[in-house]
């Protein structure tokens, strides 16, 4: 039986041997990258059955991926070889803050994995697990793509739980793609992952009520808010808190990209709290983030979807769910590349039950 199945591209990621610009660089190891693909080895790290699909070249560097991920223990009978494309590969910086500089180069566009497609995706493997992982990401590889994730997002009686992180990347749109899509495909899924920023950036979307908002029907509803950690949404649309209830400006407009009113610091900054209003009860927890010693975030985002949903798996509450996907976050944090162990169960386990006074 299959928990996790987790759908998008994955590439060889060359990640640089000392910092500096992509153009004083002398040197790059080679490591792997891909939001899905690092989703699965840290959900099968964690003791899940996962299953990776994609479409990767008949070359080197797709034999390089699948043995790598399936050294993780994924199973990567999902992955169909393409003699006629290449496999993505991406170069990037170290992330310098101080500098305020990180490249990305992607050499993705034509690969293999953007030629996937509703004709050529192994159904049978996509419905297989209790758990369907997508990303924003293969949204934007090719129109091919962009109709595979309409497909996989419509709803449908009977299809596993369906998980989008939307992972808004705004060098991979094509031109005339207008990202707000990810926003109609997300209204899709049952469990949503985004970053308040990327909301703004992508969907003009601003703050987490309005993420919410602009997410109706959407059972599960996690907004990162940086710093201050995440806001999960469950359950029906909760009410806007009244003084955006009473602001002058428009609360809907996100499909016209105009921007709403930030929301005012949410209840429950810390711990749960239930919205006061009649009828059914929306519940709104904010989990703070643990502090750690950043040394670069790239893949920190994939950690968390993973970390949640293996608490989602085991049918924890709330509370616990956001706090498992900031532990495994945590890991990849404090690691140079995408992937770390995720935290040994027993300790997580204790960690995650924690009162909010010593988590925070
Ligand atoms: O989330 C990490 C990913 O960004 C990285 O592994 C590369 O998948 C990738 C992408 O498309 O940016």
């Amino acid at each position: 039986d299959v928990d996790v199945v987790c759908l998008g591209e994955s590439m060889v990621a060359f990640l640089p041997t000392r910092p500096g610009r992509l153009a004083d660089v002398p040197s790059f190891e080679r490591g792997i990258g891909g939001a899905e693909s690092n989703v699965a080895c840290a959900l099968a790290g964690a003791g899940h059955a996962v299953k990776w699909v994609s479409r990767v070249g008949a070359d080197g560097f797709g034999d390089h991926l699948v043995a790598a991920v399936g050294a993780y223990g994924v199973d990567t009978s999902g992955v169909r070889r393409d003699p006629g494309r290449p496999t993505g590969v991406y170069f990037r910086t170290a992330d310098d803050r101080a500098a305020g500089s990180h490249e990305v180069a992607y050499y993705r566009a034509g690969s293999a994995a953007s030629a996937m497609s509703v004709a050529n995706v192994p159904w049978g493997s996509v419905w297989s697990g209790r758990v369907l992982h997508l990303s924003g990401i293969t949204a934007a590889l090719s129109s091919e793509c962009l109709d595979l994730m309409r497909a996989l997002l419509a709803r449908r009686p009977g299809r596993p739980l369906v998980s989008f992180d939307v992972n808004h990347r705004a060098g991979l749109w094509r031109s005339g793609t207008d990202p707000r899509v990810s926003l109609e495909l997300a209204r899709g899924a049952d469990v949503v992952f985004v970053g308040e920023d990327e909301a703004e950036e992508a969907w003009g979307v601003r703050g987490a009520w309005a993420v919410r908002e602009a997410l109706p029907g959407v059972g599960v509803v996690v907004v990162k808010r940086g710093a201050e950690g995440v806001t999960v949404f469950e359950g029906p649309t909760p009410p806007l808190p009244e003084s955006l209830r009473r602001s002058p400006v428009d609360c809907g407009p996100w499909m016209a990209g105009r921007a709403v009113p930030r929301a005012p610091r949410l209840p429950g900054a810390r711990g749960t709290a239930r919205a006061t209003h009649h009828g059914p009860q929306p519940n709104v927890t904010t989990v703070p983030a643990p502090r750690v010693d950043v040394v670069a975030p790239v893949g920190a985002g994939d950690a968390f979807a993973a970390g949640f949903l293996d608490a989602t798996l085991r049918g924890l509450g709330t509370r616990e769910r956001a706090r498992f996907g900031h532990l495994f976050a945590a890991a990849v944090l404090t690691v140079p590349g995408d992937h770390a162990a995720p935290p040994p169960r027993a300790h997580a386990n204790r960690l995650a039950a924690l009162d909010d006074e010593a988590w925070g």
